[in-house]
C-alpha cells in the first residue's frame, strides 16, 4: 500500500482537482473513507467542537493529537491535521511534527496567526497575524524536523480574514514558499470566492494551493479547478450534519418518551458494529481464544 504521506503528496501535486472531507473521531474518518474521499481533514474547529469547548486553542495539543491519532487508526487514507498555529514557537513545531509521523498523519497545515488562536469566522480582523519571518522559521522548522520527506507542510495564509488584502497574502505566500511550504492554504470569509480568484490570477501554479469554501460554498466547484486550485477542504459539514441529527433524535425521544418513532431514522445497533470491524473480532478468538467446551 503506497503510504499516507505519499497518497496525499500525489493529491496535492496532481493536475486535477482533489476533495478532502472533515471529520473529527474515529468514527467520522471511517465514514470519509467509507464513502470515497482520498483525504481527510481534521478540523479544529469540528475536534473542538466535538470535545465540548471552542476553537481557541482549549483544548490541549496533546488532546488533540490524541483525537487525530484514532483517526488515524481507523482508516488508509491520508490525514491532513490542523495544527492551528503549531501550539507554540518554532519549537513545539518541531515537536509535533515528530508526534504526527508517529501517528502516520501524512499532513500538518498551521496558519499565520497567534497562539492562542480565534476561528477566523469569529471576528477575523481583531485577530493578529504572526510575523512574517516568524511563521517562515515555522515551516522551516518543521520541514527540517520531518524523517518522510513526502511528509507535507501547508502554510495557512489568513490576510484576507484579517482584511490585509491581495498584496499582503502574495507576501506572505512568497515568503512561506520560500521557506519550504509544500503548498498554500488561502482563506477567505467572503460569501464569493473574489479573494481566491484574484490571489490565483497572481499566483498562478508557483506551488499548489488548498481552499476552504465554507462561506463561499455557492461557487460552482468547476470555477476552483479554472483558476487552478490544487485542493478543497470541506471543512464542517459532518460536524454540522451530526449536531443536527442529534438535535432531532434527541428532541423526538424527549418529547415520546418512547423510542417507536425514531427506529426507522436512525441506524441499526448492527451497523455500530459493523463500523467498529466487530467481526474481525468474532474471527481473531476463533484463533487465540481457547475453545469452549
Ligand atoms: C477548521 O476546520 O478548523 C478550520 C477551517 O480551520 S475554518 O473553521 O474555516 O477556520
Ligand atoms: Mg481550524
Amino acid at each position: 500500500m503506497i503510504a499516507k504521506t505519499t497518497q496525499f503528496k500525489q493529491m496535492l501535486t496532481s493536475n486535477q482537482l482533489e476533495f478532502i472531507l472533515e471529520a473529527h473521531d474515529g468514527l467520522s474518518a471511517k465514514i470519509v473513507e467509507e464513502t470515497g474521499f482520498k483525504g481527510i481533514w481534521g478540523s479544529g474547529l469540528a475536534i473542538s467542537a466535538a470535545l465540548g469547548v471552542r476553537d481557541n486553542n482549549e483544548a490541549s495539543w496533546t488532546q488533540v493529537l490524541d483525537v487525530a491519532e484514532f483517526m488515524s487508526d481507523a482508516t488508509n487514507i491520508p490525514i491532513m491535521l490542523d495544527s492551528d498555529t503549531g501550539y507554540g514557537n518554532f519549537n513545539n513545531v518541531r515537536r509535533l511534527v515528530k508526534k504526527l509521523e508517529q501517528r502516520k498523519i501524512a499532513a500538518m497545515c498551521i496558519e499565520d496567526k497567534l497562539f492562542p488562536k480565534t476561528n477566523s469566522f469569529i471576528n477575523g480582523e481583531a485577530q493578529e497575524l504572526a510575523k512574517i519571518d516568524e511563521f517562515s522559521g515555522k515551516i522551516k522548522a518543521a520541514k527540517d524536523t520531518q524523517e518522510d520527506p513526502d511528509f507535507c507542510v501547508v502554510a495557512r495564509i489568513e490576510a484576507f480574514i484579517a482584511g490585509w488584502g491581495l498584496s499582503e497574502a502574495l507576501k506572505r505566500a512568497e515568503a512561506y514558499h520560500k521557506a519550504g511550504a509544500d503548498a498554500l492554504l488561502v482563506h477567505s470569509k467572503k460569501n464569493t470566492a473574489e479573494d481566491i480568484f484574484e490571489f490565483m490570477k497572481e499566483w498562478k501554479d508557483t506551488c499548489p494551493v488548498v481552499i476552504v469554501p465554507t462561506m463561499y460554498y455557492n461557487t460552482p466547484t468547476d470555477e476552483f479547478q479554472d483558476c487552478g486550485v490544487s485542493l478543497v477542504i470541506w471543512a464542517n459539514h459532518l460536524l454540522r450534519a451530526r449536531i443536527k441529527a442529534m438535535q432531532h433524535t434527541a428532541t423526538q425521544i424527549y418529547k415520546d418518551r418512547a423510542l417507536t418513532s425514531v427506529e426507522n431514522e436512525i441506524v441499526s445497533v448492527k451497523e455500530v458494529f459493523r463500523l467498529q470491524n466487530a467481526d474481525e473480532l468474532k474471527k481473531a478468538e476463533k484463533v487465540y481464544l481457547p475453545s469452549q467446551q
